[in-house]
């Protein structure tokens, strides 16, 4: 369990100052100079060193990430891009960081993009995060005015400018090919990766887009050392992390934890249990709707990490679980999502565009208990067509929490399609 003093996010709940001068008493901005003063190499050797794989979903070894960024310039400048689109259903972690920390994020940024060669960054952050939008924009003109970022930040002599673009409210812009294309001022549509953005990103130049989290962690990994980072977790899977528990805990919330301790302990420490104890949990969903449901019984030695999560066919996301009792109808829940994808899906390529309305509308006669059974195997079907066979994760995102719910729970839904049959009340109604 992590100890107070190794929190990097000191002030979650903001009940501190969150101001420039709130943020250095906490150890903020302490050395910043120094740590650019060692380099790029070093920098970049450092994070890859401490293990922090991508806190946005895909956990992508950041430190590799950042080294694909050219060390020279061919003319063209390098962007940082920080995806502050939060916008995965019940991921609401780096909204925290923005509204009470944005100091730890801002720092962040002067140095990742001092390491990748960059002199501007953009954050893309949320159309419906008014408040977050505001406290960030406070402190990035407090961060100007005392000359910690702008010309000569920090007097490092290394200029630095830092841009806050305000999203529209579509969630396929978290997408970071669709978020580029947004920020240059098109429809936010994903582009056919390759070529990565680290080849082509905005504008066509050289561009790393990572999440809120994993820049924000950067400058205490810096200060406190690659191996103090490495040495929580396991192996593949180090770090403390920004975590959430939302659904049928008793205390749901946003906190900081090491990676890698068990399902169990994340939810009775934090989340102060599941409503009416252990033996009322029915499933979860380990990190944004994308990551298929796991059931109880596959959870009794779950380790909340990504390879655990991946091994066992699902996946960590953003850490940010979704809890659901005994009360739940999982397959309403899955139905659910199924139309939040089918409605977000930006229509591009086929796969998608079709597919999500295949499944929302096989989904909408299983939830009813109105469907054949063959239609289970025949939706299974259609999300192996999608998966796989898209431009961005959108597709896969929309197949795998079908596919997760015919795997475990294949019986809840024959159930209600028999108790149609039968008449009696076994299938509720789609709201
Ligand atoms: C250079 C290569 N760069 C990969 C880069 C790539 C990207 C990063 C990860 O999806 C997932 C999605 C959601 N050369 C590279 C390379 N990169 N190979 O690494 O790439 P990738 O393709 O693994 O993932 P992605 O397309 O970024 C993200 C899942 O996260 N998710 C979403 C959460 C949503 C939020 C939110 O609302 N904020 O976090 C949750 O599970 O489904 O599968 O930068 O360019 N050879
Ligand atoms: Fe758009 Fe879906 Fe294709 Fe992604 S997979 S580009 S969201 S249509």
């Amino acid at each position: 369990m992590l100890k107070d003093e190794d929190r990097i996010f000191t002030n979650l709940y903001g009940m501190h100052d969150r101001t420039l001068e709130g943020a250095k008493k906490r150890g903020h901005w302490d050395g910043t100079a120094d740590i650019i003063g060692k380099g790029r190499d070093w920098i970049i050797d450092e994070m890859k060193a401490s293990g922090l794989r991508g806190r946005g979903g895909a956990g992508f070894p950041t430190g590799l990430k950042w080294s694909f960024m050219p060390k020279e310039s061919d003319g063209r400048p390098s962007y940082l891009v920080i995806n502050a689109d939060e916008s995965e259903p019940a991921t609401c972690k780096d909204r925290e960081i923005m509204r009470h920390d944005p100091h730890t994020l801002i720092e962040g940024a002067l140095i990742a993009s001092f390491a990748m060669g960059a002199h501007a960054a953009y954050i893309y952050i949320r159309g419906e995060y008014i408040r977050e939008k505001e406290a960030l924009q406070a402190a990035i003109d407090e961060a100007y005015d005392k000359g910690m970022i702008g010309r000569n930040a920090c007097g490092t002599g290394w200029d630095f400018d830092l841009y806050l673009h305000h999203g529209a409210g579509a969630y396929i812009c978290g997408e970071e090919t669709a978020l580029i294309e947004s920020l240059e001022g098109k429809k936010g549509m994903p582009r056919m990766k390759p070529p990565f953005p680290a080849g082509s990103g905005l504008y066509g130049c050289p561009t790393t887009v990572n999440n809120v989290e994993s820049i924000a962690v950067v400058p205490t990994i810096l200060r406190r050392g690659a191996s103090w980072f490495s040495g929580f977790g396991r192996k593949n899977n180090s770090g403390t992390k920004l975590m959430a528990l939302t659904g049928h805990v008793n205390t749901p919330c946003v906190f900081e934890e090491e990676m890698s301790l068990s399902v169990r302990e994340i939810i009775e420490k934090h989340g102060g249990g599941i409503r009416g104890g252990w033996d009322n949990l029915k499933a979860i969903i380990p990190g944004g709707a994308s990551c298929p449901v796991l059931p109880k019984h596959a959870l009794e030695d779950a380790i909340f990490d990504f390879d655990w999560m991946r091994e066992n066919r699902s996946s960590f996301g953003t850490g940010c679980m979704i809890v659901m009792d005994n009360s739940v109808d999982v397959v309403k829940a899955v139905w659910r999502l199924s139309k939040f994808f089918k409605h977000e899906s930006c229509g591009q390529c086929t796969p998608c565009r079709e597919g999500t309305g295949w499944m929302m509308r096989v989904m909408d006669r299983l939830v009813t208990g109105e469907a054949e059974v063959e239609e289970i195997d025949m939706l299974l079907d259609v999300t192996k067509q999608v998966e796989g066979h898209t431009i961005c994760a959108l597709g896969d995102a929309a197949a795998w929490p079908i596919q997760g719910l015919i795997r475990h729970f294949r019986d809840e839904i024959e159930d209600r399609i028999k108790a149609k049959r039968t008449g009696r009340s076994g299938a509720m109604a789609a709201e």
